[in-house]
């Protein structure tokens, strides 16, 4: 009984995986093993050596057993030891670095910009690129025989044979955007429509199709003040200058009173531009107090609500912050120039840390 127990306790201890130690199982204690044959001896014994020898096989039996489910258990565990070493995995490792394609860099200086106002508490509001003449010029305060419409350079939808209503434009402008959130929530608002928009115009400095930023903030006592800072703070955030200076030039446009168009202060030196110091100014925007006519025509109560209103090229504003040098190239689709300003895919908007 002794050598049995040695014998497969041995076995078991040396057992290198559950295989092995099934094998020794089914020796020792399966139905054939050496002590199921041993307990078969049994009804040859005289019943006192019985009393003592089947005692002692039953131990014997339990104790391998429980030796098997321990050795059992230490195989399992030195397993998944095992596994857990093998399928180790660093998820805090850097991505892959090459890229796949590459942001534009108007679809980044269009994320840079909807970040600075959405941290100055614009909601974005985007709309149709075809408009009626409605939206893009009536409701600005810009009528049939404005000049504005003449000098905007309209591309005009065509209109069946017989159809006399006026036709559909490309917005020449994100205006129409904001007269529509002004219907779709009133006042008080404060919103950017960032988007494409089209002029018939091709020369160095102006391609038929551009991208704008327009913004309004409406209130009870929004004043030129607040239109200042905002500029200013976003000029800030925007060109990642601390120090920057903005100028405000009288000017007119139809659907704003007073209108001022903004430069910013900058050198030339070098041939390149530096923003916040200089004698030179560099013009960058559009601005003013939105007109009343044109708060009356998004269904907005001129005398309870004033607002301002600011707009800008973006595909401007990234070839003066990105030193872009010409306008056309955002549109080539040119890959090499693509590779060169283009972003990576995570490269998140600069924003100001204010
Ligand atoms: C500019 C300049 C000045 C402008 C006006 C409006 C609206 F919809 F409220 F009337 N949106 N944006 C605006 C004002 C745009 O761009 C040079």
């Amino acid at each position: 009984m002794d050598d049995l127990r040695e014998k497969y306790i041995g076995q078991i201890r040396d057992a290198a995986d559950e295989a092995a130690l099934e094998a020794v199982r089914l020796a020792a204690v399966g139905k054939k093993g050496e002590v199921a044959l041993k307990m078969r001896e049994l009804g040859k014994m005289t019943p006192e050596e019985r009393q003592v020898a089947g005692p002692k096989l039953n131990a014997l039996k339990d104790e391998i057993n429980s030796a098997i489910a321990a050795r059992k258990a230490a195989l399992e565990d030195a397993a998944l030891e095992a596994r857990l070493r093998d399928e180790w995995l660093d998820v805090t490792l850097p991505t892959r670095t090459r890229r796949v394609g590459s942001i534009h860099p108007i679809s980044q200086v269009t994320e840079e910009v909807t970040a600075i106002f959405a941290d100055m508490g614009f909601s974005v509001a985007e709309g149709p690129q075809i408009e009626t003449d409605w939206y893009n010029f009536d409701a600005l305060n810009i009528p049939g025989h404005h000049p504005a419409r003449a000098e905007m350079d309209t591309f005009y939808m065509h209109r069946a044979e017989g159809d006399d209503r006026p036709p559909h434009v490309l917005r020449t402008h994100t205006s129409p955007v904001q007269i529509k959130a002004m219907e779709a929530t009133g006042a008080p608002l404060r919103a950017i429509c960032p988007g494409r928009v089209y002029r018939a115009d091709y020369d160095q400095t102006h391609t038929p199709m551009f991208n704008q930023v327009e913004g309004i903030a409406i209130d009870r006592d929004i004043s030129m003040a607040n239109l200042k800072w905002c500029l200013e703070e976003f000029c800030r955030a925007f060109f990642e200058v601390d120090e920057i200076e903005l100028r405000f030039r009288a000017s007119h446009f139809p659907f704003t009173e007073p209108s001022a168009e903004v430069d910013i202060r900058c050198s030339w030196e070098g041939g390149t531009l530096k923003l916040g110091e200089g004698d030179d100014w560099l013009e960058i925007l559009g601005s003013g107090m939105i007109h009343p006519k044109v708060l009356q025509a998004g269904g907005i109560d001129p005398d309870q609500w004033q607002g301002f209103a600011f707009g800008m090229g973006i595909d401007r504003i990234a070839m003066l912050k990105y030193g872009i040098p010409d306008l056309r190239a955002f549109f080539d689709s040119d890959l090499r120039w693509l590779r060169h300003y283009g972003f990576g895919a995570l490269q998140a908007p600069a924003r100001h840390a204010g």
